[in-house]
């Protein structure tokens, strides 16, 4: 006889992409919806979705072990951030003033501020300190909504202190119920001991970092931008990681277009993240690479510059648009997705259907995780988002609140009632 863990009952309005690739262009889209639905779940995994009548038929004489009644709420699949810098210590709020004078980014990190600051904090941090302050971070996403998140590394730049950071973001992914994705991202500065001699830091990547790295990271990712990393070393550093077994991601065109969609096309990458400056060129590069674009409009928005050609992306080039937060201590301090959710709409120009399947189905594909989590069908992780909204357009709309009532991961109720329960 059938037993049923979880039946999630009262479902006013279900939303969701479908399958297990990146939607791209209009069929991004193209939700299923399902009114007066329920979901069933089993050992963590959906078994059974449709409207409350016809599960219900289908379950006639099963086992249930608990049953969930969600009063009417939506609910869509638990959200994915696929980029952040999770894993590091201290803030940069000290940089503020800098800023709003119109000092760029990349001054700001040339006279070893930013991403440098960081690094300092970072190297200086135990493991203890490291795993505290990115927990609370999850604890934040968690309330959200978000059921998966990227982790990049990045803030240690020496082979011992990039270790140190994968390392909290496994044990993050051990105990915190995020399921936490890691990236490495070495290749995110040039430290100060490698000032005169990058060509000598991308070497000390690629012959000591990787090897010692691999063993943590399912990606390998790097900032190819002026004054930080060149395409040719970009290409470099993701082609050897690809022979630790690691699957290419790149920053690419934040501040200027040094030909990263390129070199994301060439290498195979999973993603190019950012995009800021993109033109038709990297557009059609990213096209032609099966490369999916993940933006961060809550980075263009707090740097005050333009955000990147999202509609020109899906109308014009057919991509697969996912978005992200890039939570990280500079240039977009929020764990806040619904946030970016609003900023995807008011600034990318995304319809509320495409910033959805944005934020679930093509995230997780940017993890390559499209098979398992992202959409709710029968047979994926039953990781579901419930949200206090009349509807899905609401949720961008109604900006600077948490919208999310309840969280289901796995199959089990880790928040309820806006508080964590788990
Ligand atoms: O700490 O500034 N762009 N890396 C590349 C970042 C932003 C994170 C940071
Ligand atoms: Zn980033």
């Amino acid at each position: 006889m059938t037993t049923i863990d979880l039946l999630v009952t009262g479902i006013g309005t279900l939303l969701t992409p479908t399958g297990r690739s990146a939607r791209t262009g209009a069929a991004m889209r193209q939700l299923l919806r399902i009114d007066c639905a329920a979901v069933a779940v089993q050992s963590g995994v959906i078994t059974d979705v449709g409207t409350e009548q016809e599960v219900l038929q289908r379950l006639q004489g099963a086992t249930i072990l608990q049953t969930l009644d969600l009063g009417g709420r939506l609910v869509t699949p638990g959200l994915v951030d696929p980029h952040t810098h999770l894993v590091h210590a201290g803030s940069r709020e000290h940089e503020s003033a800098l800023k709003r004078a119109g000092v760029p980014y990349l001054e700001i990190l040339k006279q070893g501020g930013g991403i440098l600051s960081t690094v300092r904090s970072t190297r200086g941090a135990t493991q203890e300190e490291l795993l505290a302050q990115a927990r609370k971070s999850l604890d934040e996403m968690l309330l959200q909504g978000v059921t998966t998140v990227e982790a990049k590394s990045g803030y240690g730049l020496t082979t011992e202190d990039e270790i140190k950071q994968l390392q909290v973001a496994k044990a993050l992914n051990e105990t915190h119920e995020i399921d936490v994705v890691s990236t490495f991202m070495g290749a995110h500065a040039i430290p100060p001991e490698y000032q005169d001699d990058p060509d000598g830091y991308v070497q000390l990547i690629i012959r000591d970092m990787l090897p010692k790295v691999a063993p943590f990271a399912e990606f390998c990712d790097v900032f190819c931008e002026k004054g930080v990393f060149t395409a040719e070393q970009s290409h470099k550093i993701l082609e050897a990681a690809r022979t630790y077994g690691m699957s290419a991601k790149i920053h690419a065109d934040e501040i200027e277009a040094l030909g990263g969609t390129r070199v994301a096309g060439q290498v195979g990458a999973i993603t190019a993240e950012h995009l800021l400056v993109t033109g038709d060129e990297g557009m059609q590069a990213l096209h032609e690479g099966g490369v999916i674009p993940v933006l961060l409009p809550g980075t263009s928005f707090n740097l005050g510059v333009p955000a990147a050609p999202a509609r020109d992306m899906i109308d014009r080039f057919d991509l697969p648009v996912a978005i992200a937060t890039d939570y990280n201590p500079g240039s977009c301090p929020t764990e806040s997705l619904q946030l970016i959710m609003t900023l995807a709409s008011l600034h990318l120009k995304m319809k509320p259907e495409e910033i959805l399947t944005a934020t679930t189905l093509n995230a997780a594909c940017a993890l390559k995780r499209g098979h398992q989590i992202g959409t709710i069908e029968v047979g994926k992780i039953a990781d579901l988002a419930v949200f206090d909204a009349p509807n899905l357009e609401y949720i961008p709309y109604h900006f600077g609140i948490n919208h999310t009532f309840a969280v289901i991961k796995k199959g089990t109720i880790v928040v309820w009632e806006k508080k964590r329960v788990s």
